[in-house]
């Protein structure tokens, strides 16, 4: 069945791979699975015929068939339970690969988030010089807590899974604000995502549409 998945037509990052479809493809790469990508204007995401794929009118959205999911954590937990690469067979292990991709959801992602929102969307607000640092400092704490966690392993939990992809690209987030340098064992385990081939396959997927939609002006 064709798995097509829905992106940016033209990223605001101009294909660094940080916005959220990359994850998908990097799962799709990972476990091998061809798909097909809708490219989805500003304007056609609020549209109904968005809409009814994603209710908050973004991307990414996965269809396969009938099925039709939206939420990156879901999507790749979709994927990761269908096809073999991403989850271990060992149950506990499964468990705690699931386990690290909330954590990347749930816990890394929303400090790394309120940074973008406190320097794009609410930059120009008087109160923005004083609430930078605590934001900042909000994030450091969850990545030092993190660094420490992984120390000197390669990935969170043994081989690398779905808790990883997840893990790498929330952290990828945290790169332009020169947060994630602080700590040299977090910037290798991310160097080590990017450095996956299934990772550079869908980096250069991604870029390919923006580099082309730049071109054509
Ligand atoms: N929780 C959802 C998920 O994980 O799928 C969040 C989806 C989401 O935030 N999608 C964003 C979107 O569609 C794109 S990825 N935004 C448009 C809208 O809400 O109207 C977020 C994103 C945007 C831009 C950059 N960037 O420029 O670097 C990075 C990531």
């Amino acid at each position: 069945m064709t798995i097509t998945i829905t992106a940016f037509e033209r990223s605001p990052d101009g294909g660094m791979g940080l916005a959220r479809d990359t994850r998908v493809r990097w799962a799709l790469e990972e476990t091998g699975q061809p798909y097909e990508v809708r490219l989805v204007s500003p304007r056609a995401m609020k549209e109904p015929a968005h809409l009814a794929l994603h209710p908050f009118g973004q991307i990414p959205t996965y269809e396969e068939g009938d099925l039709v999911l939206f939420e990156t954590g879901a999507i790749v937990f979709h994927i990761a339970e269908r096809h073999a690469g991403l989850l271990p067979d060992d149950p506990n292990a499964r468990a705690r690969a699931i386990m690290w991709m909330f954590a990347a959801l749930s816990s890394v992602e929303p400090p790394i988030l309120e940074l973008s929102i406190a320097r794009f969307q609410e930059g120009d607000k008087p109160w923005t010089e004083e609430r930078l640092p605590l934001v900042k400092d909000r994030i450091r704490n969850r990545l030092h807590q993190l660094s420490a966690r992984l120390g000197n392993a390669d990935w969170l939990d043994g081989a690398f899974s779905a808790g990883d992809l997840m893990m790498v690209s929330v952290l990828l987030r945290a790169r332009p604000s020169r947060i994630l340098d602080e700590y040299p064992n977090l910037a290798a385990y991310v160097a080590r995502g990017e450095a996956r081939p299934a990772y550079k396959r869908a980096f250069a997927a991604q870029l390919a549409v923006n580099t082309a939609k730049r071109a054509a002006g």
